[in-house]
């Protein structure tokens, strides 16, 4: 097993973390740094390499398996900046460490048992998270996921026993009721599946932000819309119908939920290829979003959605240019309606993210998971064969296992933690 490093902040800051795990961590450290410190004591030590003085840091070391990964650790805080990071690392490496690969902290914690997959996930969520939602989502959720799996894990071995009980004694006399109560175990737990596969994709928009597109004719007043929106002069507004051609999106941070709003080109046919490159792009962003706000200026006919099954809201801009303002028309050039039409929004995005306490299955990985636990517990309620329907209800756990990662699958593996940044 390799000695492996790497920064654990930013670049920037006053301070840079670097984090070395592996077997020979103390021998590099001690090459390094000379006496060890305490275990778990920040010491300030000179780094030495080559004769000639790296940096003054504070040294803590963390003795296997009471470690981030389980191996032994150390981190070295050092001064901030590009010269003794760089000088750090290049003694790392000529002392026989090496940079660490993204997720691999991760990876060597999940393989020595210091997190099962679940948690490993819910941390990258949490580095990422960019909103209180999500940061609520990647603490609150998983631990409702967490125990969630527990549970269901512990049922489905109570469901295995009582499966394996009628297959071994076919011929005496179990009372019925141990048939009737398997099949109302099994029916249970497939109904809490399939309550937790329901909130899946509120969960999994929360995750990964919702998508708002904005659509419309040309010259309605959408790009004035998203700048209203964004608080920021963004797209370029004018008079001239259809100025806006790419597609413009900013991020919105609507009571805690990220939603990315995107401005399109205004729909109407033409003859221009760039403009109608243009509307292609607007009409592909459409037909992926969460909510599509639709546009109408009142003084040309309104566009009709070529995306009815997409939930469109409605929008009457340039009130103050109207004899009779519309109940919810919105002025960008007054602010008439703005308040109002932020806080429709916002209910929206609440809506659409609501995993209302059910255990968030924020992932395809961890819906792909469920989806197949459920399947099989499906297939187990239709075999009243007792042997086939133990053979569902070990499949059922085979799925569920893979969920934590208790069954390690290479490919999963790779695919979960190759999503993390180098340091983690
Ligand atoms: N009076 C008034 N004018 C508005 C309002 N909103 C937008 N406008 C004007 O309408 C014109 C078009 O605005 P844009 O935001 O560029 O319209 P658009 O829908 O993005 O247009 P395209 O990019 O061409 O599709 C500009 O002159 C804006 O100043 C409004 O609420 N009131
Ligand atoms: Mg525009």
């Amino acid at each position: 097993m390799s000695t492996i490093f790497a920064p654990i902040t930013g670049p920037g800051g006053a301070v840079t973390v670097i984090r070395l795990s592996g077997p020979a961590t103390r021998q590099i450290t001690e090459s390094l740094a000379g006496k060890l410190p305490k275990p778990r004591h920040a010491a300030l030590r000179k780094l030495h390499h080559n004769r000639e003085t790296l940096d003054t840091a504070l040294v803590t070391v963390f003795p296997a398996p009471n470690s981030f990964t389980g191996e032994d650790c150390v981190e070295l805080s050092l001064h901030g900046g590009r010269a003794v990071r760089n000088a750090v690392i290049s003694a790392l490496t000529d002392l026989g460490a090496r940079l660490a690969e993204p997720g691999e902290f991760s990876r060597r914690a999940y393989l020595n048992n210091r997190l099962d997959l679940l948690q490993a996930e819910a941390t990258a969520d949490l580095i990422a998270a960019e909103t209180a939602a999500q940061r609520r989502l990647a603490i609150d959720g998983a631990n409702r996921l967490h125990a969630a799996c527990a549970s269901w894990r512990e049922t489905l071995r109570h469901l295995i026993a009582q499966q394996e009980a009628l297959i071994d004694f076919p011929d005496e006399d179990l009372p019925p009721e141990v048939e009737a109560r398997l099949a109302a175990g099994i029916k249970a737990l497939h109904a809490e599946m399939q309550t937790a596969l329901t909130a899946a994709p509120n969960a999994e928009r929360l995750r990964d932000g919702l998508e708002f597109v904005i659509l419309g004719p040309p010259n309605a007043g959408k790009s004035t819309l998203l700048n209203a929106l964004a608080g920021a002069d963004i797209a370029i507004v004018s008079e001239t119908p259809g100025t806006t051609r790419d597609a413009i999106s900013v991020k919105l941070d609507l009571a805690g939920i990220p939603v990315h709003l995107t401005d399109t080109a205004g729909l109407r046919a033409t003859a221009d290829p760039i403009e109608a490159e243009g509307i292609r792009r607007a009409q592909a962003r459409a037909a992926t979003a969460d909510l599509i706000l639709q546009i109408d200026d009142g003084f040309q006919p309104a566009t009709v959605s070529a995306h009815p099954t997409i939930e469109t809201l409605h929008i009457q801009t340039k009130a103050d240019l109207l004899a009779d303002r519309p109940a919810n028309a919105i002025s960008a050039k007054t602010g008439a309606g703005l308040p109002e039409l932020l806080a429709r929004l916002t209910a929206i995005a609440q809506r659409l993210t609501d995993t209302s306490g059910a255990a968030a299955l924020a992932r395809p990985r961890q819906i792909a998971c469920i989806r197949d636990t459920a399947e099989a517990l499906a297939s187990a309620l239709a075999n009243p064969e007792p042997e086939l329907r133990g053979e569902d209800l070990r499949g059922a756990a085979t799925a569920l296992a893979r969920l934590t990662g208790t069954i390690g699958v290479e490919a999963i593996l790779d695919a979960v933690f190759s999503g993390f940044c180098i340091g983690k």
